[in-house]
Order: C-alpha cells, then sequence, then structure tokens
C-alpha cells in the first residue's frame, strides 16, 4: 500500500505575545505568553498547525518553550519526516520511541498532525476524533490581576458583555487568610450572578487546605482546582472525602497520563479532572485520560494552558467529543492575549463558547502574524517569570 500522506516538513517556532494585563498565580505573575507554534507539511495533502504554550516558561510544569522547540527540531520532527501521517497511533509511538516524556512537545506536533490529515480530507477535527456531542460549552474566564477592584471590574463586564458568568480566582500566592478575605470580597460583588472557582496551583499543604477551604466554600466557591502539590493524592481523596458534598475538588496538575488518570480514579482523590491537550500529550491521549474519568464517574472540565486560537480550537474539538457529565470550559486564551494568529476567533454567545467545525480546526492562521510575534525575528529573551515576594509560610 502506498503512503497516503507522507510528512515532508515540520517546523516549530516560539512566538511572543504579551497580555492584556499581568497575570497572577501561585507560582508568579506573567505579562506574556510564549507559545510554540508548529506548521506540518503533507506531500498529498494540505498543512496544519499545532501550538504548545507553557505558562511563566517552566513554572507550571517541567517543559518550557525552548525545551518544546528544540525536543520538535532534534527529536521528533526527525522520527516523523518521510513517515505517513494517516497512522496517528503509530507515529505517537515513534515520538515515544524517539523521546520520553516531553508531552507539550508531542501535543504540538500531533495537532499539526490532526489538522493537516482532516483538512486533506476537507474534514473538521472532531470527525476524526469521534464525533460531535457539544455544539457549545459554558465557558469560564480568570480572575487573576491580584487586585479585588479590579478583577470586580473585569466580572462585571464580561457579565454585562454576556461572555462570562463562571470565574476562576487564582489564590496561592498569598497568605491563606488573604486569599480568603480576597475571594469572599469577589464573590460578594457578584452574588446571586455568578459561579466561582479557585485554582490553588498546589500552594497549599494538606493540612493548610483542610483548615481553609471551608471557608472558601463558605464564602460560595463550588469548585476547587489543584489545592495541594500534584504528587500528594492522599491528601486530594481526603479533601474529596469531607468536602465533597458542598463543592468538588479538581485534579489538574496532578493528571496528566492515563495512569495518572487511573491512580486518581482509584483512590477517589478528585470529582472532577482538568483536561489539557498539552499535558496529555495530544488530542487522542486526552480522549484517553477521558475514558478513564468517564468509567470512573469522574467528570470532566475543559482546562487551558492559556493558548492562542491555535492550540485553543484543537482543544475545543476534542472537548466537543466528550461526554456529558462536564464542567464547561476555559478556553479564554485568546482573549486574555493582546492579539491573535487568526483572522476569526471562536465566537462566544450567551456565556458560552461555541465550538469550531472544520476543516480541520476550521481556522485561517495569518503568516503575519506569525512573523510579527516571531521571537527569532524580536530577539526577545527567555520569559523569566516575576516571582514577587514569597507568600510567608504558614
Ligand atoms: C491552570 O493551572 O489552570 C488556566 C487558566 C489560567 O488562568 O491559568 C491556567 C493554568
Ligand atoms: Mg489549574
Amino acid at each position: 500500500m502506498t503512503d497516503r500522506f507522507p510528512i515532508e516538513r515540520i517546523e516549530a517556532r516560539i512566538l511572543d505575545i504579551p497580555t492584556i494585563r499581568p497575570h497572577k498565580l501561585a507560582f508568579g505573575a506573567i505579562s506574556r505568553q510564549s507559545p510554540v507554534i508548529v506548521q506540518l507539511w503533507l506531500r498529498h495533502g494540505a498543512t496544519g498547525f499545532g501550538e504548545a504554550a507553557t505558562i511563566g516558561g517552566p513554572s507550571w510544569n517541567e517543559e518550557s518553550p525552548e525545551s518544546i522547540q528544540h525536543a520538535i527540531q532534534a527529536h521528533l520532527a526527525p522520527a516523523l519526516i518521510g513517515q505517513d501521517g494517516a497512522h496517528f497511533g503509530l507515529l505517537l509511538a515513534r515520538m515515544d520511541r524517539a523521546c520520553r516524556g516531553n508531552a507539550f512537545a508531542k501535543s504540538a506536533v500531533e495537532m499539526a498532525l490532526i489538522d493537516a490529515v482532516a483538512r486533506s480530507l476537507d474534514l473538521p477535527a472532531w470527525q476524526l476524533l469521534g464525533g460531535k456531542r457539544h455544539h457549545s460549552l459554558p465557558l469560564a474566564w480568570t480572575l487573576a490581576s491580584g487586585d479585588v477592584e479590579r478583577d470586580l471590574e473585569e466580572a462585571q463586564l464580561r457579565l454585562q458583555q454576556r461572555r462570562h458568568r463562571v470565574f476562576k480566582i487564582k489564590i496561592g500566592a498569598r497568605t491563606p487568610a488573604q486569599d480568603v478575605a480576597h475571594v469572599t470580597q469577589i464573590a460578594r460583588g457578584l452574588a446571586g450572578q455568578a459561579t466561582l472557582t479557585v485554582d490553588v496551583n498546589q500552594a497549599w499543604d494538606g493540612s493548610t487546605a483542610r483548615r481553609h477551604l471551608p471557608a472558601l466554600i463558605d464564602a460560595g466557591v463550588t469548585l476547587i482546582e489543584q489545592p495541594v502539590a500534584r504528587w500528594n493524592t492522599e491528601a486530594l481523596a481526603t479533601l474529596s472525602a469531607t468536602l465533597g458534598d458542598r463543592a468538588c475538588i479538581m485534579a489538574d496538575e496532578s493528571v496528566c497520563t492515563p495512569q495518572d488518570a487511573m491512580a486518581l480514579a482509584r483512590a477517589q482523590a478528585s470529582q472532577v479532572f482538568s483536561l489539557k491537550v498539552a499535558k496529555h500529550g495530544g488530542l487522542l491521549r486526552t480522549l484517553q485520560v477521558a475514558a478513564v474519568a468517564e468509567a470512573a464517574d469522574i467528570a470532566w472540565y475543559g482546562g487551558t494552558m492559556l493558548e492562542t486560537s491555535i492550540g485553543s480550537a484543537a482543544s475545543a474539538h476534542v472537548f466537543a467529543t466528550l461526554g456529558a457529565q462536564h464542567h464547561g470550559c476555559e478556553l479564554f486564551g485568546p482573549q486574555l492575549l493582546v492579539d491573535d494568529l487568526v483572522s476569526e476567533r471562536m465566537a462566544i454567545r450567551d456565556f458560552e463558547l461555541q465550538l469550531p467545525d472544520g476543516p480541520g480546526y476550521g481556522l485561517n492562521v495569518e503568516p503575519a502574524q506569525l512573523d510579527r510575534f516571531d521571537r527569532a525575528r524580536s530577539g526577545q529573551q527567555p520569559l523569566h517569570i516575576d516571582l514577587g515576594q514569597r507568600a510567608p509560610t504558614v
């Protein structure tokens, strides 16, 4: 049998795109995103685009834009050039043989491959991933300016625009008492208008979480994301067992591989998994993690690494195919950036993200925008996260 879609070329470049305001998380603040954009050419077919975005260089997990670009250029692209792009599973196995780990890098390549093959077949990517089950999903916005007034202004505007009524508040950088006060003030300001979630990004230990989460729940928080370190399955399980009726515990950094998902499910450590294409190592592996969740009666949430419209639309295609037990999504990355790489973004209507169709991810990527933000052209340096003041230990 002749190869249908020989892979001809794969390129990866780092872009630097400022955010509309500093975005403050438990581990530091960012004022730009540095996505790695992959372009993949098929000899008898189309070109596809993929993206891997980290947050604060290698601060969110081990991979950085520079390590992702290196893994692709030095190891993943050479393993795939000349291979038939039609066989996604075989190509994932080839990438695994060429390079251990490096899930973000693999996800960007696989994303570009699926886009290219779907475009060549004139199909939406969701068609290759199992078919569409959702046409839209509730879309959260993250409040992370660190300032109550500014957060409330941001939230009120988005409520008026009918874009967001689920707000995720980033905490963990300050003392727990300061965080509780911050969330409580926001909750009072938005009472009756919004649903509130918090993301602690692993900043607390088990006893801090046990002590302070009840006050956040009393304030009105209904979903609590990664309150403790990613290895701390035991603390997650205790929190899920004790707080579970009043609010859901959601695993994020703890759940990357399908094996992580199995271990968390066995331990009954969380009621929700935040799914992110990058940390799972691609769209197909996101489906695998989602399958474990569904089998274990764990709901899913459509997470983000603050990608541009490329990574966000690819994520939307896979989320569109998942089951009914979900808590919506947070694919707001494009709106946090000063500009985008595509001519038209996914639409947001009545507080919901309208999930896109194809071909591929249904995007029209603008080459001039890729050039405009290209680090190799602008000469920007790798990002150093703003570490700010260290929070006192509790
Ligand atoms: C994370 O840990 O969830 C997602 C939204 C946001 O504001 O930060 C990210 C990372
Ligand atoms: Mg998170």
